[in-house]
């Protein structure tokens, strides 16, 4: 074993054991597109799938961080080793000072058992959605029983990790009209559970029956998604919304749906990065092969239309 094969060892093994720098170092190393971050991953692979992921999206500032903070408290409680990924696309930074600021989490930075990081770069292999779902098989991987993903949404999921999650949780809070609209509309998909946060507001009786409305437009489901009402920096409802998120745990894998859902969300992660894979490749031999730069001249001298340009590009690369 070459010493740089027994660093990657040591690394898998102290992973797989839980420990903290470890998790830290290992998801730094996919979140850089670094080799020895996918080896990890592909060596501990076998390890993930055990923890309960469950991801909170929404506007910015309905308080998914806080409410995060709270069901952290409450896994602790019960004995969970939790982890948080805070996923921010808009974010140039990764870590440091904004760290403490956007996860409202610093009761539980000195806890061993609970794992934060916050993740705003993208790795060049498939983009940042890619890094984020590594980051969280590491996490699994590592033996956290919850793992808590956050990610902000407004329409449509702008970052497409939260597809991995059992259990999605859609945020709002009173005045947040435009998501009501968004879910009315079917712009957005339909959450497992919603929270309306901000319940000290007093418009937070319209707000809720507004969301029903929305809902009620749906097709009709065999998993009724539940409105539960928050104050999550008072902690109130946290006990509630926990409870939610058990039962449409349980629901799921009750009707099998659990793993029907992962087998889909997986398929479209190896169709993901597939086809970044793919676009890369085809993009080397773009700007590289003498032979592709031909057949682009053919189609800048209109002799041939790129609709049949794209043909003979695939038949070259595949
Ligand atoms: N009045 C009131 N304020 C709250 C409540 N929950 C959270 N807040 C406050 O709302 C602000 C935003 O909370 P965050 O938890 O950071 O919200 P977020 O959705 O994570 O925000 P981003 O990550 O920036 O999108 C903070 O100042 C919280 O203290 C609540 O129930 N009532
Ligand atoms: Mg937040």
């Amino acid at each position: 074993m070459s010493p740089r094969e027994r660093t990657a060892a040591e690394l898998t093994e102290r992973l797989l054991a839980g420990d903290k720098r470890a998790l830290a170092r290992a998801i730094s190393l996919v979140e850089n597109d670094d080799p020895e971050g996918w080896a990890l991953v592909r060596e501990v692979y076998p390890s993930t799938g055990r923890a309960a992921v469950v991801g909170f999206t929404g506007p910015p500032g309905v308080g998914k961080s806080t409410l995060i903070g709270g069901l952290t408290a409450h896994s602790r409680r019960a004995g969970r080793e939790v982890a948080v990924l805070s996923i921010d696309p808009s974010s140039p930074f990764t870590k440091g000072a904004l760290l403490g600021d956007r996860i409202r989490l610093s009761d539980h930075f000195l806890d061993a058992g609970v794992f934060i990081r916050s993740m705003a770069t993208r790795g060049s292999l498939g983009g940042l959605s890619e890094a984020a779902l590594q980051a969280a098989l590491l996490m699994d991987a590592s033996g956290k029983d919850d793992v808590f993903l956050e990610t902000v949404g407004i329409g449509q999921a702008e970052v497409d990790i939260i597809d991995h999650a059992d259990t999605v949780v859609l945020v709002l809070m009173p005045g947040a009209g435009d998501s009501v609209q968004a879910l009315k509309a079917g712009v957005m998909e339909i959450p497992d559970v919603i929270v309306v946060n901000k319940a000290d507001h007093p418009l937070v009786d319209t707000m809720i029956r507004e969301i029903s409305g929305a809902l009620s437009l749906g097709p009709p489901q065999d998993w009724r998604v539940p409105i539960v009402r928050t104050e999550a920096s008072k902690g109130q409802g946290i006990e509630e919304l926990a409870d939610q998120i058990a039962a449409h745990r349980a629901h799921i894998e009750q009707e099998g749906t659990l793993s029907e859902r992962r087998r889909r969300n997986l398929m479209n992660e190896v169709l993901a990065l597939s086809a970044a894979r793919l676009r890369r490749k085809l993009e080397q031999s773009v700007h590289e092969d003498a032979e592709v730069q031909e057949l682009l001249d053919e189609v800048v001298a209109r002799r041939l239309d790129p609709a049949s340009a794209a043909t003979r590009l695939l038949e070259r690369e595949l």
